[in-house]
């Protein structure tokens, strides 16, 4: 099919989410634009078509010829910049850009932007509910799953806190952000980028332009490459310095701190695991840094239970704990969760992980010492169980299963009182499920149906 013939207008790439709210946005302020995606059939085709009948939309492989007819190439977070004709049409001078760099465009509010391999959601939400509690007009979105274009249909805000994931990040060059930060690094997506240094540099072009960086003093991967003239701030689960967000110790007792001052007992936050201390952290250093007040940020931090789906206790059944951690997508965040349990458990409780899924190209023997330690059994399901297996096959018994059901039966069999069934699986859900939230929610029907 040919498309418009002209040099200026726009070609989204993409029919997903992202790709419907671009067309809104483009019809809302009157541009010509066109849509393409690599798929014969996107599942929203025939939404799309309802909602704009009269643009065209090229479905199946990418052809240079089309995008070239294009002034730029609106592209989804699902297509990466490299596929070779998005290339071609970029080195024959088509500009290249995502929904963020639109959505920046048409702002003027600070924008706090927040990426990481894991805890975006955590904080970007945290930070969101700190705002509100401060009664400042905020809005919250992005990869956490309302596209940022879709938050303009409700007037300007007076702040915005984007989760940003990395493929967002790669079409992104007019972030300039009031805050942005990395929270951490490890790998994710990893059938996507080359090598860790391509996910990495992706993940960084958040500082480009930012006003104030905060960063993992923690993990060395997420310290910005930025001017020295920038001001930033590190977090960190260790003793803070000056100015620094950090924990201290005292007599006993475990307190978040800036510098000397201790703001609030560790023991007052409402979200469970180490993790969420560092998480914790983190929103406290981009809070202060678009002038938040303290005391709504701490007001916040002991009433905020944290979201569904990550490290969520579900039941206790005959002395087994059950918690859901589907969100757990990555092996940095399975890791935490084995982590953040097995630190805290005590007596003789192991705990039972089920994971499994697409493992998206991951190395899972980073399992292998937290499991070695803490697990009891792996029990496996999905696409890449046996590689996940393999891995772990001498650090703890396992189970093969073909349902989520079977896997959370042979769980309640192996476990005993003083265990944890741990469903964090280190996977994206795609291959059995229709995201981590229904695999998350059909975990908490099967373990409420255990007798
Ligand atoms: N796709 C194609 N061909 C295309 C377009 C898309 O095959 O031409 C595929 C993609 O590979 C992907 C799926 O279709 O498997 C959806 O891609 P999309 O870019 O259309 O996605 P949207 O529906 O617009 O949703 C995106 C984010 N999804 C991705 O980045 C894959 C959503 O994050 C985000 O909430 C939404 O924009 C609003 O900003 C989801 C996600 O999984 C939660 N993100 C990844 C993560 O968190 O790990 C990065
Ligand atoms: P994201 O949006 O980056 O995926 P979420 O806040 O949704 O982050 O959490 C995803 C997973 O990461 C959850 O399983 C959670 O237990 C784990 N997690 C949360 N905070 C951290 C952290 N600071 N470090 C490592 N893992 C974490």
């Amino acid at each position: 099919m040919a498309l418009i013939g002209s040099d200026k207008f726009t070609i989204v790439i993409g029919l997903g989410k992202t790709g419907l709210s671009c067309a809104r946005f483009l019809t809302s302020i009157g541009e010509r634009f066109a849509v393409v995606d690599t798929r014969n059939e996107p599942p929203l085709l025939s939404v799309f078509k309802e909602q704009f009948p009269d643009i065209a939309v090229e479905c199946g492989e990418l052809e240079v010829d089309t995008l070239c007819r294009a002034s730029r190439l609106l592209i989804s977070p699902g297509v990466s910049r490299k596929h070779p004709a998005i290339q071609a049409a970029e080195q024959q001078g088509v500009e290249i850009l995502g929904d963020i760099d639109l959505f920046c465009l048409q702002v003027s509010a600070p924008i706090v932007a927040i990426t990481g391999s894991n805890a975006k959601s955590t904080v970007t939400t945290l930070l969101g509910a700190m705002a509100e509690q401060a009664g400042i007009n905020v809005g919250v979105g992005g990869n956490l799953g309302t596209p940022v274009l879709d938050m303009l249909l409700e007037g300007e805000k007076s702040l915005y806190v984007l989760e940003l994931s990395s493929f967002q990040l790669e079409t992104t060059s007019q972030l300039r952000a009031a805050a942005a930060t990395v929270l951490n690094v490890s790998p994710d997506h990893m059938d996507r980028y080359p090598d860790l240094m391509a996910y990495h540099q992706a993940k960084h072009r958040i500082y480009q332009g930012c006003k104030f960086a905060v960063f993992n003093g923690d993990d060395a991967l997420t310290q910005p490459l930025i001017a020295d003239q920038i001001p930033r701030r590190r977090f960190s689960l260790g003793k803070p310095d000056l100015n620094q967000f950090g924990v201290l110790s005292e007599e006993g007792a475990e307190y978040l701190a800036c510098g000397v001052d201790k703001l609030l007992p560790v023991g007052s936050l409402k979200m469970a695991g180490r993790h969420n201390v560092a998480n914790a952290l983190a929103a406290l250093a981009l809070g202060q840094a678009v002038n938040i007040p303290m005391v709504s940020m701490l007001k916040t931090l002991q009433s905020y239970s944290g979201l569904a789906h990550r490290c969520q206790w579900v039941r206790e059944l005959e002395g087994i704990n059950y918690y859901n951690d589907s969100k757990g997508t990555n092996v940095g965040a399975t890791l935490a969760a084995i982590q953040g349990f097995g630190e805290h458990q005590s007596g003789q409780g192991q705990i039972i992980l089920i994971a499994g899924g697409d493992g998206k190209g991951a190395d899972f023997s980073e399992l292998r010492p937290a499991m070695g330690r803490w697990g009891k059994a792996a029990v496996l399901i999905g696409r890449d169980r046996d590689a996940i297996a393999d891995a772990l096959q001498s650090d703890c018994s396992i189970y093969l299963e073909e349902t989520l059901a079977a896997a959370v039966n042979q769980a309640r069999d192996i476990a005993q009182a003083g265990d944890i069934v741990l469903l964090s699986p280190a996977c994206a859900s795609f291959d059995m499920f229709k995201g981590f939230e229904d695999r998350g929610d059909q975990f908490m029907a099967l373990v409420e149906d255990l007798r």
